[in-house]
Order: structure tokens, then C-alpha cells, then sequence
């Protein structure tokens, strides 16, 4: 089928991403064949008795690395198997902290794309002349260090599956959206369900109203301000992106005001 979207992980832990093809959301859409996950195993394509995916850094030092030739193998394989469904060239992504920051807007080209090979590393890291041959780009979740790429595969994963058409229902793709159009990259409103007062502490009156423009307002101010407040940063680019009504500066200059009393 073209169109279709297919991440090959090569992983030591193919069991990890039960978790996305298996529960939730991704896991719906995954039984729903709306996106194909294939995981390939270095350790399958070691050849000695111990089938043995690393080994000591060269200079010494603690750890252990990964060895070229088992990535290399299990890359290969995963590159004929998309050439074999009839899936354009991919990206051979790493995941690693030294990598370009992963974010939405990644996540919304990668959602119109075919997929990709990602590759977790494990041990205290790869030999670099498997990165420097196969690897075509790096991304990164931010400045912090997991004992493998997995987790953060999957988090790519779950971020790219989510955009695809027909995978959130009716209920959920206002969720979807708010990220760029009702929110223009501003962070979300507060949210409230039942009960109206937990423990002396009520709804927001307007929430209840059932004056959809008044709700509408509501909404837009708390992001603006929980914004400001949280990630000024988030302000700024959405200022620059033309993304801001006068209504809302006019809003947010009140803010600042207030703020300087
Ligand atoms: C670990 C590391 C530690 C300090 C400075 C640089 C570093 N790079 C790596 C690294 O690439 N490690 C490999 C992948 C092997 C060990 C586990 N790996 C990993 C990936 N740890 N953390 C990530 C990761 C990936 C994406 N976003 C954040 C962290």
C-alpha cells in the first residue's frame, strides 16, 4: 500500500515497543494496519557462539560499545525490507542526546513521510564508524541521558502515529489541532471534568455557563497567560508567526501591566 507508514526500530529490546504497537492509541491504529512497525534484532546477525553485540572501548575507559558489523547487518535488513514493500529511501535515524531537538513540527513531516529506520543505541555507546555510514540524521528528546534510544524511539513513534489521518476519533482531534490552529503554539488551557467542587474548590464559573464564546475567550486567555508566565519563549514565536490577535496582545500588554503594579 503506498502511503503507509513504516518505522523499522533496530533494537536489543524489541519487546519495549509492545508498548506502541500493543496499547493505546497507537496500538488501535496499529491493529487498524494504519501504521507498520518491524523490529530488527543486532543480535540476529551476529555469527559467533555468544552472539556478541559489543565490546571494549578502544583507549580504554568503563562500558562497553557496540560493535559496526551486527548494526550494520541489521540495517541492511531492514533497508531491503522496506525496498522490498515498494517504500522509498529512509532516513536512518539515531537517537541520542547529540542529536538535532525532536518537536512537533519534526513530527508533522515525519507524519507525511513514509517512515523511517531507528536505531537504539545501548551500553555506554556505538562505534562511531557505524554512525558516520549508515546514520543520516540524529535526533534528540533533550539534554538528558537514558540507558538506550528506545524509549525515545517510541516517544517519536507515538508523536508521528497521533498526526495520521483517521488515528485520533472525533473526541481526541481537538487535541490534535490545538497544537497549532486554536492554540497557535501556545501551551493548553486548564482542564476540568466532574465534580463541580472537589473539596471546596470549584469549576471555573464560565465553564458552566454554556456561553461558548465566553468559554471560547476563557480558553485562549488562561493559555496566554499560563504561557507567559511558563514559556515566554512560546509568546515570542507565536508573535513572530503573525499568530497573535490584537485582542490578544491587548490582553497580554494588560498582564504585563498588572504584573508591573
Ligand atoms: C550517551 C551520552 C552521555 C553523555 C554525553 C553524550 C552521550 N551520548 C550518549 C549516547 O548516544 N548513548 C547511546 C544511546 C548509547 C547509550 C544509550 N543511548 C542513549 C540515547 N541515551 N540517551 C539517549 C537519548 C536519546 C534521545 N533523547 C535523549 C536521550
Amino acid at each position: 500500500m503506498s502511503g503507509a507508514l513504516r518505522f523499522d526500530v533496530v533494537t536489543l529490546f524489541g519487546a519495549m515497543f509492545d508498548a506502541v504497537s500493543e496499547l493505546g492509541v497507537t496500538g488501535r491504529a496499529h491493529a487498524q494496519g494504519r501504521w507498520a512497525l518491524h523490529r530488527w534484532n543486532p543480535r540476529d546477525f551476529t555469527v559467533d557462539v555468544h552472539r556478541t553485540v559489543d565490546d571494549r572501548p578502544y583507549g580504554g575507559g568503563p562500558g562497553m560499545v557496540m560493535r559496526v558489523e551486527p548494526l550494520e547487518k541489521a540495517v541492511r535488513a531492514a533497508l531491503e525490507g522496506r525496498a522490498k514493500a515498494g517504500l522509498p529511501e529512509t532516513e536512518v535515524i539515531l537517537l541520542s542526546p547529540q542529536g538535532r531537538r525532536f518537536d512537533q513540527s519534526i513530527a508533522q513531516s515525519m507524519a507525511r513521510g513514509s517512515g523511517a529506520i531507528l536505531v537504539c543505541g545501548r551500553y555506554e555507546g556505538i562505534d562511531q564508524r557505524f554512525i558516520d555510514r549508515w546514520v543520516t540524521q540524529e535526533l534528540s528528546l533533550g539534554d538528558f541521558v537514558l540507558s538506550g534510544g528506545e524509549i525515545a524511539a517510541m516517544a517519536v513513534m507515538d508523536a508521528v502515529v497521533r498526526l495520521l489521518p483517521g488515528v485520533l476519533n472525533d473526541d481526541e482531534s481537538a487535541v490534535q489541532d490545538s497544537f497549532n490552529e486554536h492554540l497557535s503554539g501556545l501551551l493548553d488551557c486548564p482542564h476540568y471534568t466532574r465534580p463541580e467542587v472537589y473539596e471546596g474548590e470549584a469549576v471555573p464559573e464560565v465553564l458552566l455557563s454554556g456561553h461558548h464564546a465566553n468559554i471560547l475567550r476563557w480558553r485562549r486567555r488562561q493559555s496566554l497567560a499560563v504561557t507567559l508566565r511558563k514559556r515566554p519563549d512560546l509568546i515570542e514565536a507565536a508573535r513572530a508567526r503573525g499568530w497573535l490577535s490584537r485582542d490578544d496582545e491587548k490582553f497580554l500588554s494588560d498582564l504585563q501591566r498588572e504584573d508591573d503594579r
